[in-house]
């Protein structure tokens, strides 16, 4: 008897309960996803109080808004794509809509490009061949709230939570600066944002507010944007006029004998010890210059590359080889678009 009261009452306190968030949810309000019920959350809160000054109550109002996207964890764990070969990669990125475009927005932001190359000492056609890459100058920022991305992958993507969490606290941090709503920005499904597609923290070590308005704006403001994404190269050590990948020929079967990108993507072998292994630079270069060596699957043939420093530079920005070169071939086809 006592035990089936015990039961009849549960199931009461079970049905109430369910009439109670039947009624939440049709009045629209939602059960919160980082709300302090979730595991790791409350850590998240205190470390915000205790490291940035933040009160713990308006930490969790922000996260208690943030909605967890299945779209998000969907789209970060894909699986890998199959390696596109370089001629098919490039085909992506390198379009005539795109040098077009390009050329457009060149003349429109001539001289935050030309103050940028002054300032940073980088050339306007690596700026617009990155925000040309990332976004298509800023056409396709990405449709996410910041916000869900980074509590959705902080929170519920294991694997790189902790890398997530420390963009959210990054992200925070910047908003309160910049007095931005960290609840209204956008970015890509992985919390990039802006133009030229920065994380938060690389927003808080390289963007600049490059027309001096006092708010650092990658979203909405084109200038800002340019001269953040200059700074990134100035930062990374690019090198004003340099060259960035010189063709090669290769004679024999010294390709094959590992000269490719298993080394990694910092310059390692010199001239000298390439020239020694079969491969000849189409352009003159020191003997003790060190390059990367690597190899494009180019469609009918291989293509050869020696990679510079400032090859290197690029691949700071997205580490891929790939990346880079379409970057860096961008980037000469709307110099020489360019009318004089
Ligand atoms: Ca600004």
């Amino acid at each position: 008897m006592y035990k089936n009261n015990v039961g009849s009452r549960c199931r009461g306190i079970a049905r109430l309960a369910a009439t109670l968030v039947g009624g939440l949810l049709a009045a629209g309000v939602q059960a919160q996803d980082y709300g302090p019920q979730h595991s790791d959350v409350p850590a998240f809160v205190e470390k915000m109080q205790i490291e940035h000054g933040f009160s713990a109550e308006h930490v969790q109002q922000v996260l208690d808004q943030a909605v967890r996207q299945e779209a998000i964890l969907k789209a970060i764990a894909r699986p890998a794509e199959r390696v596109k070969p370089w001629h098919e990669y490039r085909a992506i990125f390198i379009t005539d809509k795109r040098i077009e475009s390009g050329l457009a927005f060149w003349d429109e932001h001539a001289e935050a490009l030309a103050r940028a190359e002054k300032e940073y000492g980088v050339e306007p056609e690596i700026i617009l061949a990155i925000i040309g890459v990332e976004t298509f100058y800023g056409g396709n920022m990405g449709s996410y709230r910041v916000i869900d991305a980074l509590t959705t992958l902080g929170f519920d993507y294991p694997p790189r939570a902790d890398f997530f969490r420390r963009q959210l606290e990054s992200y925070l941090v910047l908003t309160r600066e910049q007095q931005m709503d960290p609840l209204t920005l956008k970015g890509s499904y992985a919390g990039a944002m802006g133009y030229g597609q920065f994380i938060p923290s690389s927003y808080q070590a390289f963007a600049v507010d490059f027309d001096h308005d006092g708010v650092v704006d990658i979203w909405n403001n084109p200038v800002d944007a340019i001269g953040s994404v200059a700074n990134y190269f100035h930062q990374h050590k690019w090198q004003h006029g340099a060259a960035v990948a010189i063709a090669a020929d290769v004679e024999g079967d010294q390709v094959a004998q590992g000269i490719t990108l298993e080394q990694g993507l910092e310059a390692r072998k010199t001239v000298a010890e390439l020239q020694r292994l079969g491969w000849t630079p189409r352009t003159q270069l020191e003997q003790d210059a060190e390059v990367m060596a690597f190899e494009f699957d180019a469609g009918e043939r291989m293509q050869y590359w020696l990679g510079l420093n400032n090859l290197y530079v690029i691949t700071r920005y997205n580490r891929s080889v790939m990346y880079a070169m379409v970057v860096h071939q961008l980037a000469d086809l709307l110099r020489e678009a360019r009318p004089q």
